[in-house]
């Protein structure tokens, strides 16, 4: 849903550390009350300073550790160092916003609320690398959001910050995607805009030596570019004074699943999942001892056990630490009344439809988990089964792209502390 959320009053962030203060459309989203807001305010007097002021945006997205928003939490101020300079060729900037991963529900809202910031973030990203063409990968599904993007590039035009005569001339394209989760993988996508089947390619090389058309590419999420402004304007020491050492600044968090108000909110880096649940979420269905299982980032990380993830911080390292990732930020809560194993069973599902299929260690091990889950779900399964599943795991590693791993995760979680409902299921 996309009802408006009461603003500020809860949790952890306080209301002027916000960057998304019109994440749920409270303004109708034109340009005049983008830039009334504030944005755009400074994009004058910065892009005036040439390239000194490219190598002081370098400089200060270098200090500023932000953690790449699509999930691996790479930094952003490393991979824009990556790409060669002066080179002369043609370099691109695209943003992924082909938001597929189960339980992941935030670019959505920026792509229909806050499309400004998403601009002026491209603005300042391609001056940067001197990228002049740039794209917006946009997921099929998305209809309005891809609209109401069409309308603000549109109105950023004819106010003049865009196209060739701007102040930094740049060209922004939306191009839709088909369906595919996969176009999601960086260089799927960039297979996909060139016309070529979504398949992800070998890395290295890295989009930022050769990406789209083969030429230096910097690719990253929605909310990571939509934050650069904040970053830049409002400056280093307010940025790293919120969230955890390594891990500075908000993040947009989705909750869903067994929650009273399931949500999509920004607060600081290091809120731990409990607070999230609690002072957004309004708490778990039916109160805490309903709660099964906790997935913290998307379908493709491990699922935790309430009791773990209720103190975990919400940060990259926190949930490595604890055998997990914070991926997208969305939090999904199962409660006790799920079949544990029909809930694998759906994802496993969910990752055989979807693996492209160059890799057969995916291809095939995608679909093996998947019907050997069918029949664990169906009651026919025996320990050999349960034996298999395990075996499968293994294609982890093995493949192109990450979609394997992924499909491992609900898997692990299943024979490791959901254990209890694979074992009541299999038969003699
Ligand atoms: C230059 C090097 N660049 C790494 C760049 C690389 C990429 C970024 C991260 O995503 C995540 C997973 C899930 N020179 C570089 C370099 N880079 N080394 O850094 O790269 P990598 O390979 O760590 O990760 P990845 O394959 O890009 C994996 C998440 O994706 N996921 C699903 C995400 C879904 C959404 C969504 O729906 N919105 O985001 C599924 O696996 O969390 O951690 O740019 O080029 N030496």
């Amino acid at each position: 849903t996309f009802a408006a959320k009461s603003f500020g009053q809860r949790g952890y962030l306080a209301a002027a550390d916000h960057i998304f203060t019109n994440l749920y459309g409270q303004k109708t989203p034109t340009i005049e009350n983008a830039k009334k807001a504030g944005d755009f305010k400074s994009l004058g007097a910065i892009l005036a300073g040439g390239d000194n002021m490219r190598d002081e945006i370098l400089n200060t997205m270098q200090k500023a550790g932000q953690r790449g928003r699509g999930g691996a939490g790479f930094d952003t101020g490393a991979k824009w160092s990556f790409l060669p300079r002066d080179d002369g060729k043609q370099h691109y900037l695209v943003v992924n916003a082909d938001e597929g991963e189960p339980g992941t529900s935030k670019d959505r809202y920026i792509l229909r609320n806050e499309p400004y910031k998403l601009i002026e973030g491209m603005i300042y990203s391609a001056f940067t690398i001197k990228a002049t063409q740039a794209y917006i990968y946009i997921r099929g599904e998305f209809k309005e959001e891809q609209r109401a993007m069409q309308k603000a590039i549109d109105e950023a035009y004819k106010a003049g910050l865009l196209g060739p005569r701007a102040q930094y001339p740049l060209d922004v394209h939306i191009h839709s995607g088909a369906g595919a989760y996969v176009c999601g993988e960086e260089t799927a996508l960039l297979n996909s805009i060139e016309g070529k089947p979504g398949k992800p390619r070998h890395k290295p090389p890295y989009p930022a030596t050769q990406g789209l058309f083969m030429k230096p590419t910097i690719i990253n999420n929605v909310e990571t570019i939509a934050q650069v402004p904040a970053i830049l304007t409002r400056g280093l020491e307010w940025w790293t004074s919120l969230g955890t050492p390594a891990n500075h600044g908000t993040k947009l968090y989705t909750i869903s699943g067994a929650v009273n108000k399931p949500c999509t909110v920004e607060d600081a880096m290091g809120v731990t999942i409990g607070e999230l649940i609690d002072e957004h979420a309004g708490g778990p269905t039916g109160g805490w001892e309903n709660v099964q299982a906790i997935i913290p980032g998307g379908s493709s990380t491990l699922a935790l056990t309430p009791e773990e993830a209720r103190t975990a911080k919400m940060d990259f390292d926190s949930l490595r630490e604890l055998g997990t990732e914070m991926g997208t930020g969305g939090i999904i809560v199962i409660p006790k009344d799920v079949d544990f194993v029909d809930v694998t069973a759906r994802m496993a599902r969910f990752y055989a439809v979807e693996s492209c299929g160059q890799c057969q260690p995916c291809k095939l091990g995608t679909h093996q988990m998947a019907t050997t889950m069918a029949k664990i779900k169906a009651g026919t399964a025996t320990q050999k089964d349960a034996d298999r599943l395990k075996r499968l795991t293994k294609i982890h590693g093995l493949t192109i792209c990450a979609l394997a791993g992924a499909a491992c995760q609900p898997i692990k979680g299943l024979l490791g502390p959901f254990r209890e409902s694979l074992d009541s299921k299999l038969v003699e």
